[in-house]
């Protein structure tokens, strides 16, 4: 039986290497690009270097002959764009290569679809960030909501959600959105909040570290599983048609009480040492998501196996592990 190929940006991501890992789970040939780095010793350090499956080429959105030459040489079956400068507060400090990046980029990849590969499906990793500050009556964020975004990777995901959308109607392309509200595990960098959390934490509870700090603690995230997030872009790209889909928990959780619940699991009090420090603050920040993914769960049946505990669980686990502590159980 021939293989069915799938083209991942982003491969050495946290998204990219489980949905590499899913995709050759069931029986895809994998391809994917990372960008050049002075440092290669972690650039594939999430993904399995032994499995023959998936196999890995520098490449970079902003440099088109190499997406042209791998579309060309490769041709792929469904290309997953996940690349992308992904960190929101550090879009304002490289707001130019944010943009170029992940609005620019994007265009840069669908144009190259478009003249090599038009028969193949495309999925681009919008983002609940695209919402900002915008939420409807009822306190979610779904498909329809009006899109205010609040920081240069908000506004460069929106550019994109929208360029994604104008080739598909322009040139009847398979191409689709899926906007995922935030997402974690055990492979999450540790310079975003639930990682550096459980991280620290567990750091704390070994007597590695004495305190953590962080910017704002009141703002609310919708937060699932990478895992159960990369089996909804595939779900995405076997349907007939395309189309924007949001995947989010429909659950809702302030920093604060996303640090309650790490530390007390750890059985410490996260106001014993977490302090606040104006270096992690957004000169604008977002302050609420919820998403609502009535749309994918009852036309596609995608639900989360995760809920925000186990993702949790997991993470400090993992943490204890790294640090040879004792692994935490129920
Ligand atoms: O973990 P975060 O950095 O994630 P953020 O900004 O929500 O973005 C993530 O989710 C988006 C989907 O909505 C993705 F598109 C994006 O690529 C990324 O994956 O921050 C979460 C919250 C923010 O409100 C932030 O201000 O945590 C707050 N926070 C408080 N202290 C902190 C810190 N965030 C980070 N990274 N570091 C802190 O010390």
């Amino acid at each position: 039986m021939i293989k069915k190929k799938a083209f991942i940006t982003g491969i050495g991501g946290q998204d990219g290497s489980y949905l590499a890992e899913y995709l050759v789970g069931i029986g895809y040939d994998v391809y994917g690009i990372i960008r050049r780095n002075s440092t290669p010793e972690h650039q594939q350090s999430r993904l399995d270097g032994g499995n023959k499956d998936i196999k890995v080429f520098y490449g970079d959105l902003l440099d088109q002959s190499s997406l042209e030459r791998l579309l060309s040489e490769i041709m792929p079956d469904e290309i997953y764009n996940l690349a992308a400068q992904s960190h929101v507060r550090v879009s304002f400090d490289i707001p130019q290569f944010t943009v170029q990046t992940n609005a620019v980029g994007v265009l840069n990849i669908l144009d190259a679809y478009r003249r090599i590969c038009p028969n193949a499906k495309f999925y681009q990793a919008s983002s609940s960030e695209m919402f900002g500050s915008s939420v409807d009556d009822d306190g979610f964020q779904r498909e329809t909501t009006l899109m205010k975004p609040v920081s240069p990777y908000g506004c460069s995901k929106v550019f994109a959600y929208n360029i994604v959308r104008n080739y598909r109607n322009s040139y009847n392309l398979h191409a689709s959105n899926g906007i995922l509200f935030n997402h974690e595990s055990p492979r999450r960098g540790s310079n975003f909040v639930t990682n550096k959390v459980v991280k620290t934490a567990v750091r704390i509870k070994l007597g590695l570290d004495d305190s953590l700090e962080l910017g704002n603690l009141d703002s609310f995230r919708d937060w699932g599983h990478s895992k159960d997030y990369v089996r909804a872009m595939h779900l995405i790209l076997q349907q007939d048609t395309p189309d924007d889909w949001v995947v989010a928990t429909g659950e809702t959780r302030s920093v604060r009480e996303m640090c309650e619940y790490v530390f007390s699991k750890l059985g410490l009090d996260y106001k014993d040492y977490v302090i606040q420090n104006p270096k992690f603050l957004r000169p604008e920040e977002l302050p609420y998501l919820k998403g609502d993914s009535t749309k994918i769960r009852s036309l596609l049946g995608w639900k989360p196996e995760y809920t925000f505990n186990t993702t949790m669980d997991e993470m400090v686990n993992h943490w204890m592990n790294v640090f040879g502590g004792t692994q935490w159980k129920d």
